[in-house]
C-alpha cells in the first residue's frame, strides 16, 4: 500500500518562449503537465510513496512523461502504453503579467489516456493506497473515463480515502453536463478541493458557505480563494474555531499560476498523511502552492537524490 495513488491524464506541455498570442509565439519549451501526476510528483518530492496510474501512447512523448515523472520518485510501473493511440500534448501562452489571460490549446482528443476505462485499468493497483487522488478533468475526457470516475468515487467499505480536485476545465466538456457531473463526483469524495471562482463559474455558488451547503458529504471540503487564502470545513480541528478553519496565503511574486492548485492539494495531503491538524494541512498547501507559483511550468524541478536515496535497482552513476 502506497501513501498516494494519483490517476489521470498527463501531457507533454509546451511553454512559450515569450509572452503573446498563440499565433505569435515563435517557439516553445518542452515540459510536463497533468494535474494528478503533478500532485504525485510534489508528494514524492516531499518523501511520500506516490504512484501515478495512467495510459500514454507507445511514442516518444509517452517515454518522456514516464521518465520525467519517474524522476520525481513517483512509481510509474502501472502506466500502460497504448500502441493505438497517441500521448496527449498541449501548448500554452503566457501573458505579459502573471495575472494576464493566457490561451491553452489541447491536442488530446482520442489520446491514450482518454481510453482509460474500468475494464483496462488495474483497479487493485489504483486502490492500494492510503489516499486515492482524482480530479474532474478525467471525467471530461470520455464516456469510459467518466464511468471509471464513477466507479472510483462510489462509496464502498474498505476503499482508500478519496481526494477530489474539482478542476473544472470548461474547454474540455463537450456538452453542458460538466457542472452537474462534477458535483455528483465531489459528493462521493472524502476530501474535496475547489476554488471559489470555480464554484461560482460551474455551479453559480457564491461564497464558501454556499459551497458547503451544496456539498455536505465530504468529511473535508477545502475552498481556495487565491491570494485571499483558503478555508476548510471539517477535518480534525485541533486548534480551530468551530468547524471552519481559515488560513491566509503567503504573499509571493507570481510567475505562473499553473500547477499551484495541484501543489496546494499535494501539500494538504502531505500534512493529512502526517496526521496534522487541519490548520497545518492548509499551511502546507499554501507553502507547496507558493513554490509552484514562482516557476513558469507546473512543477519545480525534481529534487537531487543523494546516492542512498536512489530507487532500488537503479544503476549507480558511473565515475563519481
Ligand atoms: O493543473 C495544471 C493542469 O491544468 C495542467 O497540467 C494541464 O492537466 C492539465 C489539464 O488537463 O488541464
Amino acid at each position: 500500500v502506497v501513501d498516494v495513488v494519483a490517476l489521470g491524464e498527463s501531457m507533454v506541455t509546451f511553454l512559450p518562449s515569450r509572452p503573446g498570442r498563440l499565433a505569435d509565439v515563435p517557439s516553445f519549451d518542452r515540459a510536463i503537465g497533468g494535474a494528478e501526476s503533478n500532485v504525485a510528483c510534489v508528494l514524492a518530492a516531499a518523501g511520500h510513496t506516490a504512484r501515478w496510474v495512467s495510459r500514454v501512447g507507445a511514442d516518444g512523448f509517452g517515454d518522456h512523461l514516464v521518465e520525467a515523472i519517474g524522476a520525481y520518485g513517483v512509481d510509474v510501473s502501472h502506466v500502460r502504453r497504448d500502441p493505438e493511440r497517441p500521448t496527449g500534448v498541449y501548448f500554452r501562452t503566457a501573458g505579459d503579467r502573471a495575472s494576464a489571460a493566457h490561451e491553452v490549446a489541447y491536442y488530446r482528443a482520442g489520446s491514450a489516456a482518454s481510453a482509460m476505462a474500468v475494464g483496462n485499468m488495474d483497479l487493485d493497483a489504483v486502490r492500494s493506497a492510503r489516499i486515492l487522488h482524482l480530479s474532474g478533468i478525467t471525467a471530461a475526457l470520455s464516456a469510459d473515463c467518466l464511468e471509471l470516475m464513477r466507479e472510483l468515487t462510489a462509496r464502498r467499505p474498505g476503499r482508500p480515502l478519496v481526494s477530489f480536485d474539482v478542476n473544472h476545465r470548461p474547454g474540455l466538456w463537450r456538452d453542458a453536463d460538466g457542472p452537474r457531473v462534477l458535483l455528483e463526483l465531489a459528493r462521493g469524495a472524502d476530501i474535496v478541493f475547489v476554488g471559489d471562482d470555480e464554484a461560482r463559474a460551474a455551479w453559480g455558488l457564491h461564497g464558501p458557505r454556499a459551497v458547503r451547503d451544496a456539498l455536505p458529504e465530504p468529511g473535508t471540503l477545502v475552498v481556495k480563494q487565491g491570494p485571499g487564502g483558503a478555508l476548510a470545513f471539517g477535518g480534525p480541528a485541533a486548534d480551530t474555531d468551530g468547524a471552519v478553519t481559515r488560513v491566509p496565503a503567503p504573499h509571493v511574486e507570481v510567475v505562473a499560476a499553473v500547477g499551484a492548485g495541484d501543489a496546494f492539494a499535494a501539500g494538504f495531503l502531505s500534512a493529512t498523511l502526517r496526521g496534522l491538524p487541519v490548520r497545518d494541512r492548509l499551511r502546507y498547501g499554501h507553502l507547496a502552492a507558493a513554490a509552484a507559483l514562482t516557476v513558469p511550468g507546473d512543477l519545480a524541478p525534481p529534487p537531487a537524490r543523494r546516492p542512498r536515496e536512489r530507487p532500488p535497482g537503479a544503476a549507480p552513476e558511473a565515475g563519481r
